[in-house]
């Protein structure tokens, strides 16, 4: 048992080139708001905001700052030499493949719940804090991702005494993993031996029916994982999320699940099979489930119920932390009203920006269990407190456009913007220089 160890919540920044592209088949909200115009100032203050609400409830938080825009991955994936000029390999794209502009654009990194699998150190077989970064090879744009994420955590989680940050797995269907989302944890305190579960929507003998929607997370991949962090096969499960739930549009199973504590909130069609049979080796288990007949999967999706952080505060009261959109729809409405045994308080907090995206607020944050020596271990100044949350809003304040069209992505002059701004950042969060721009 590790004392004093703590869940910190890593929020992603949302990036200035946050903008609604339509790039994630199988996630309806993406679809639904492809092409619209976006407002990057204000869905990074609508980050900035729920980070500041989990501060002042008296949680850790930490955050990870976006990826550099247009990615250099992507940018040499689709051909271009390192030394083209940004902005005529942006113009070149915008005139043949618009689609590809907008992916290596995107500010999809903002999702840090799936940037990576984070195993406590409490239960790993070497006792370090383990992270795998997710190659997200499901969808084109998110597939830049994973490298520039193992960068990322390396600068961050540099100290290999406490610390390990694998390579992404193979780039490879079989492998396909979309990082924390699918990955929950109990454990009576965070410092204590935990129980994990994997949730996976296919394996190889899984057939997915032709038109179905992607199934993002393998059990091969889940497992390769679990295997590589050293976690006890007897405190590792792995259960099939619902095909029912997938084609509503939950393409991550953080969409009709989440775990805090013992505890795992989630809607009765999550699950493929029995969740209360598969989860009885987890001591103390508690169940709450959301019946089909109170909330249908359709309302799960639209809500985003259960895309809320599921938190316990430091006077041991359980807080969830949803959003604003449960209260526009009646079932969630009626359902949180009803106030549901295991969940002592509700907050809400309007994302709407990145709620268009399909990202909710668990969808923002990456958590990560840690000792009091593992935080004062980290390498950058990610920590955040209020006087911090507040030069990062001066920051957005300063750099970031109040509004995206998805022609402005080929502007030269937002490179520029995005460069300006990322400088800057690696210097408030003490990053180092971090990106390719500055090397
Ligand atoms: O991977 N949306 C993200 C949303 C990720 C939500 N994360 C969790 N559920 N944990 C995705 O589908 C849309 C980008 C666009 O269409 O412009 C996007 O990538």
């Amino acid at each position: 048992m590790t004392d004093n160890a703590v869940e910190v919540n890593f929020d992603g920044l949302v990036g200035p080139t946050h903008n609604f592209a339509g790039l994630s088949p199988g996630n309806v909200a993406s679809q639904r708001h492809a092409q619209q115009a976006s407002h990057p100032k204000a869905a990074a203050l609508q980050g900035i905001d729920k980070m500041r609400l989990l501060l002042r409830l008296g949680l850790t938080q930490g955050v990870l700052p976006p990826h550099e825009r247009p990615s250099p991955i992507g940018l040499a994936a689709l051909g271009f030499p390192r030394d083209t000029e940004t902005a005529a390999a942006l113009r070149s794209l915008a005139d043949a493949r618009p689609w590809l502009l907008s992916a290596v654009m995107s500010s999809s990194a903002m999702w840090a719940a799936n940037a990576a699998t984070v195993s406590p150190s409490a239960d790993t077989g070497d006792a370090r804090v383990h992270f795998t970064p997710a190659n997200l090879i499901s969808t084109l744009h998110r597939s830049f991702e994973g490298p520039a994420t193992a960068r990322v955590l390396r600068r961050i989680f540099a100290d290999d005494r406490h610390f390990v940050v694998h390579d992404p797995l193979p780039s490879h269907e079989s492998f396909a993993d979309e990082g924390a989302a699918n990955h929950g944890r109990f454990a009576a305190e965070h410092g204590q031996p935990g129980m994990h579960l994997f949730v996976y929507g296919r394996d190889n003998e899984i057939v997915v029916p032709p038109g179905a929607f992607p199934r993002r997370q393998t059990l091969l991949a889940s497992q390769t994982i679990a295997a590589s962090h050293g976690l006890d096969p007897d405190r590792t499960v792995f259960v099939q999320q619902a095909s029912a739930a997938i084609d509503a549009g939950a393409f991550h199973n953080d969409v009709v699940s989440v775990t805090n504590g013992r505890a795992l909130f989630f809607h009765q069609h999550a699950f493929e099979e029995s969740i209360a049979d598969q989860l009885a080796a987890v001591d103390g288990l508690q169940l709450i489930e959301v019946p089909g007949e109170q909330l249908s999967l359709d309302d799960a999706v639209s809500s985003y119920l259960f895309n809320s952080q599921l938190v316990t505060l430091p006077d041991a009261s359980v807080v969830l932390i949803a959003p604003s959109d449960v209260l526009e729809l009646e079932s969630t409405r009626e359902y949180l009203a009803s106030k549901p045994g295991g969940i002592d308080a509700v907050h809400t907090v309007s994302i709407r920006e990145s709620m268009s995206n399909g990202g909710g607020p668990a969808c923002l944050r990456l958590r990560v269990v840690l000792t009091p020596s593992e935080r004062s271990a980290l390498g950058a100044r990610v920590l955040v407190d209020e006087p911090m949350l507040d030069q990062l809003a001066a920051w957005v304040e300063r750099h970031y456009r109040d509004e995206l069209r998805p022609a402005d992505l080929a502007d030269p002059q937002l490179v520029d913007e995005v460069r300006t701004a990322l400088d800057e950042l690696t210097q408030l969060l003490a990053l180092g220089d971090l990106y390719d721009f500055q090397q």
